[in-house]
């Protein structure tokens, strides 16, 4: 049976364990990149872990998220990044040269390489024809170490792509018709690999917009092959050595498949609050708009500034919106300055940020009270843009610049001739923003500001688990909402004593003290808990407050790896119904947790309020159940290592 390309790729790197979909198995990692807001928690980790110099073949530490520095305590964190990362063999990417995922596929991503990310938005690489996978910081801080990164083998889902898109049609909206068919929990378990005639008429770019989405999907990763067309990419930044052809075998097989008619496509929205909630422009209607923001990991291409500015050249914004644009990297914004596109925009009346996340994680650009925000990004979660009353429609760069003429959402087809823009030949290529590590670790000091606060490290598995729930919270809880990050919390990255007291606040205000008050006890969601973003500070911040166990219908990928990591139990209701019979108070407890643990998948909690047996399943592999049993992966590791 020949092998799909998800296979190829995990096999070529596969360290331990049988590529049966669901088992655990365990890859050898190439690349690594963390961004500043899960760096320091990382680095931090790394320095636990006491090796001297990475592994990989090529690490990176952005800054990206968090360039506000509206005090210290972020100017320090960069500073830790900076002297760390010099330290122990990481490049450096100062603020400014762009948002990590754009900055690693135009620079340094290679077809066929594994990356690791401590991002969600890692799988960016797949549009390159990398298998990039997002983590959290302490799978990554293991990678840089060596260590092969843990995961259950995925199933494979192929989505064809036929015929070609439409003028004004985009990528974003063929990741935003996968999202409606697939929804925010179909790619659980599953890698999203991209075929058919249609992936020929896509840039790498366009690509790479489809794969950093597929995080929305759940997916473990998404990834194109790498022909003719990642080859003029990699070319055209200078890197033609770095090209190697991948293409699926001809008698591949997969775990399912899906059917995108690219004619068929138009342009879209994805309405709040979630990715998946996505409708076609032409049926949302004329919404006036109050904000239009350009940019983000998903949609800052050179390609995509610039149809943006043939949009608005010789336009203004509508006089009662406000548009703000920060294109994907330094590479994107000098060659914008060098051709005038950026002089376009700005006398359209577009304000432009610097190459970072900005308005994607809340900092900075929060809409106003009810407003309607119409955003090139990847989520639309509640309250991410720092506005808990804001709505946030997630569009192409197509509908966001023609909206901000208008001034109400509205189909760019409406606008006649759509902007002829092609792939240039040649990127500006010019990398002295990235800083090369020290060629000695003995040569640089780490800093350490005030504001890096020790992590805190879980202890072994006790006989028994107890304590109340704290809360009880519904479906699609997503990371935002368990460690919420703004302008005014993500400064505190790495300082989790004080996030803590944040955590899952938008869904109850008094959980932290509540927590704090009856030193710690259990969380109860619905499925797919923990979506959204790779951040271990929604695990962190649970274990700091002494949250011993989560029980769910289901949970994401990442959240319920960081869990573990952090020696959270991660437990499913066997029977959904539980969950309506358990309520905010009542007293829980796991007898003899740690033979229930190693024993069985399925185990026994009593509810000592209702005097009730719940069965729970614990879906943990063997080294997962040692994780917990050790109360967590440092701990784990340490044990290992004597
Ligand atoms: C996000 O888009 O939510 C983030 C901010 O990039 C996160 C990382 C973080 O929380 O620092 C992600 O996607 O992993
Ligand atoms: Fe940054 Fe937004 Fe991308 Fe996250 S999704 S990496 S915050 S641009």
């Amino acid at each position: 049976m020949g092998l799909n390309l998800a296979q190829k790729i995990i096999k070529e790197h596969l360290v331990s364990g049988e590529m049966v979909a669901g088992k655990e198995i365990s890859i050898r990692i190439d690349q690594t990149l963390t961004q500043d807001s899960t760096g320091t928690m990382a680095y931090l980790q790394f320095e636990a872990i006491g090796i001297p110099r990475v592994k990989t073949k090529k690490s990176v530490a952005y800054i990206d998220h968090n360039t506000l520095q509206a005090g210290f305590e972020n100017a320090d964190d960069h500073k830790y990044i900076q002297t760390v990362a010099s330290k122990h063999g990481v490049y450096f990417s100062k603020p400014g040269n762009g948002i990590c995922h754009q900055v690693q596929l135009e620079r340094f991503g290679v077809p066929g390489m594994t990356l690791l990310g401590s991002d969600s938005h890692t799988p960016t690489g797949g549009g390159i024809g990398m298998l990039a996978i997002g983590a959290g910081g302490l799978d990554v801080a293991v990678a840089m170490g060596g260590g092969p990164y843990y995961l259950m083998m995925p199933k494979v889902c192929k989505v064809v792509l036929n015929g070609k898109l439409k003028p004004w049609v985009s990528a974003k909206d063929i990741i935003l018709e996968v999202l409606r068919v697939l929804t925010v929990k179909g790619g659980v378990g599953k890698v999203i690999e991209y075929a058919g005639e249609g992936i020929k008429s896509l840039t790498v770019p366009e690509r790479a917009t489809i794969t950093n989405m597929g995080a929305e999907l759940g997916a473990t990763t998404s990834v194109f092959p790498s022909d003719e067309v990642t080859k003029e990419f990699l070319k055209a930044q200078g890197r033609e050595q770095d090209w190697v052809e991948l293409q699926p075998d001809t008698d591949a097989e997969y775990d399912e498949v899906v059917e995108i008619d690219l004619d068929k496509l138009e342009p879209m929205a994805a309405k709040p609050h979630s990715p998946d909630n996505v409708a076609k422009i032409s049926e949302i209607g004329k919404i006036k708009v109050d904000q239009v923001a350009i940019g983000s990991c998903t949609n800052s291409s050179f390609m995509d500034m610039m149809k943006v500015a043939k949009v608005l050249k010789g336009k203004t914004v509508h006089p009662d919106v406000s548009l703000v644009i920060a294109p994907g990297s330094k590479q994107v914004l000098t060659m914008l300055a060098e051709n005038g596109a950026l002089a376009d925009m700005v006398s359209a009346g577009a304000r432009i940020l610097e190459s970072a996340c900005g308005p994607c994680i809340g900092m900075g650009q929060a809409p106003a009270s009810d407003a309607v925000s119409l955003r090139t990004f990847n989520r639309n979660f509640e309250g991410r843009s720092g506005t808990a009353s804001a709505k946030v429609y997630l569009v192409s760069p197509e509908v966001a610049a023609a909206s901000a003429l208008a001034g109400v959402l509205i189909d760019p087809r409406e606008l006649g001739e759509a902007p002829d823009v092609s792939m240039p030949s040649e990127f500006v290529i010019n990398d002295n923003l990235v800083v090369a590590p020290a060629a000695e670790c003995a040569d640089v000091e780490v800093v350490r500001g005030p504001n890096i606060k020790p992590f805190p490290v879980n202890k072994e598995l006790t006989e028994k688990v107890e304590g109340k729930v704290l809360i009880k919270v519904g479906d699609n809880i997503t990371t935002d909402h368990i460690m919420p990050s703004n302008a005014k919390l993500l400064p505190y990255r790495s300082n989790v004593p004080y996030l803590a007291e944040f955590c899952l606040t938008p869904c109850d205000p008094e959980f932290p003290k509540r927590a704090k008050e009856n030193g710690g006890g259990f969380i109860i969601g619905g499925s797919n808990y923990g979506q959204g973003s790779s951040r271990e500070h929604a695990a962190l911040a649970p274990l700091q407050l002494g949250v011993k166990a989560v029980i769910t219908k289901s949970f994401a990928r990442i959240h319920m790896a960081n869990l573990i990591n952090s020696g959270i139990i991660p437990m499913t209701f066997a029977n959904e119904a539980d969950y309506d019979e358990v309520e905010n108070g009542d007293e829980l407890v796991l007898e003899n947790a740690i033979e229930q643990i190693k024993g069985a998948s399925e185990l026994v909690l009593k509810n000592k309020t209702k005097n009730k047996d719940i069965k729970v399943k614990v879906a943990l592999s063997d080294r997962q159940v040692e994780m917990i049993l050790a109360g967590g992966l440092l701990n784990y590791t340490r044990k290992q290592n004597g």
